[in-house]
């Protein structure tokens, strides 16, 4: 029996423009995950055997030289603690590129780096007297045969355990530059277990006798890309594979829905995000629903930002202050003119697209007319 962890889509190096000022201070605390994981790894009571890294450990090809040489520390303390580490690259950090950061450093890189564009004979290692065959490639622009599911190198005869490690998308064929994987094909090739990188999301398959699994990316890149914050822990024993989920950081950004219809006023919609408020946070809020008052979703957000580590306001709300538009289009003023050519506007509208333009230019006009109000009192 062994012990595995498997990891993919670390994405170190990732760093958020829109943290502004902070961004740099954010992507350094994001990096420091493998000189935490190191902590968790050696404690004694782990007994790890085997450490998979299977795919985009790099945001790019190209990470700088400090983050490259800080990650290879890490990885070499594994390697110095005994434990069987293995890297493959990932779309990410491709090792396609004459610069990509395997070629650079792929002499010095610690433990057994991936480097075979194609399907080929497994690595036959001896981890702790078990055997274990490991079946992997490096997607390489031009050398690997991506064009249809990937052919994988099936079992060989010898006792022991199969493992196959590959960044790539499992039963989905996109355009996109990357491996399309068959959960199919996999288990007719006999392995035991298939340690997967590239979808984010923790997911798991068992086909026949072969268990799949996705690790899923840890740490969070962005509110589109929420981190699961969990550590994959495999059990490997020949024909008998376990797949723990561990709890291992906080995922510290949220997107939430606010149907703003139940709020009175501005006022009463800023109390409850307000009360959300948590410095670690990075909040969207998606506010939906018909609006009882004229909703400035820029200006609410810059006064409840420092609440928060990050806050965003995503406006979605259908219809803006219903009221106030009414008796705005009876006005014999400029203002009520825009106001009822607007709304002629959104009637003739067609499509669903036109009817959006519409409705955006209606709302984007009350804010300005609002503002000026504002600004003459
Ligand atoms: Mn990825």
């Amino acid at each position: 029996m062994l012990r595995c962890l498997h990891l993919a889509d670390l994405h170190l190096g990732w760093s958020a423009a829109w943290l502004g000022s902070r961004a740099a201070a954010y992507a350094g605390q994001r990096d420091k995950i493998l000189e935490r994981l190191t902590a968790w790894i050696l404690a004694p009571e782990q007994q790890l055997d085997l450490i998979l890294i299977v795919g985009d450990l790099f945001e790019t090809h190209r990470p700088n030289n400090v983050l490259v040489e800080s990650v290879m520390a890490e990885l070499k303390a594994w390697v110095d603690a005994g434990i069987t580490v293995v890297t493959v690259p990932g779309n990410h950090d491709e090792i396609t590129y004459h610069d990509s950061v395997y070629q650079r450093y792929g002499e010095r890189w610690p433990g057994i780096l991936v480097t075979n564009p194609q399907p080929g004979p497994p690595q036959e290692l001896t981890i702790r007297g078990e055997r274990l065959y490991l079946y992997s490639l490096a997607y390489t622009g031009g050398l690997t045969n991506a064009a249809d599911y990937l052919q994988p190198y099936p079992r060989v005869a010898g006792q022991g355990i199969h493992v196959g490690a590959f960044h790539g998308s499992l039963d989905w064929q996109t355009n996109e530059r990357g491996l399309p994987l068959s959960s199919q094909l996999l288990a007719e090739a006999g392995y035991d277990y298939v340690a997967l990188g590239h979808f984010h999301s923790p997911q798991q398959k068992q086909s026949g006798q072969t268990t799949m699994a996705y690790a899923g990316a840890i740490a969070s890149k962005g509110y589109n890309d929420i981190g699961c914050g969990q550590l994959t822990l495999v059990t490997l024993q020949p024909g008998a594979v376990s797949v723990d989920r561990v709890p291992w950081q906080n995922v510290n950004h949220q997107v939430i829905q606010v149907d703003i219809s139940q709020f009175a006023d501005m006022e009463e919609l800023a109390a409850s995000i307000v009360s959300l408020a948590d410095p670690e946070l990075l909040l969207q809020v998606e506010l939906q629903g018909a609006a009882h008052f004229l909703l400035d979703a820029e200006a609410l957000s810059g006064r409840l930002a420092r609440y928060f580590y990050h806050l965003e306001l995503v406006d979605a709300t259908v219809h803006l202050a219903a009221g106030l538009q009414e008796r705005w289009a009876q006005e014999q003023t400029i203002r009520g003119l825009f106001v009822r050519r607007m709304q002629e506007q959104a009637q003739r509208a067609s499509t669903e697209r036109e009817n959006k333009v519409a409705d955006l230019a209606l709302r984007r006009g009350l804010a300005a007319f609002l503002q000026g109000a504002r600004q003459n009192e």
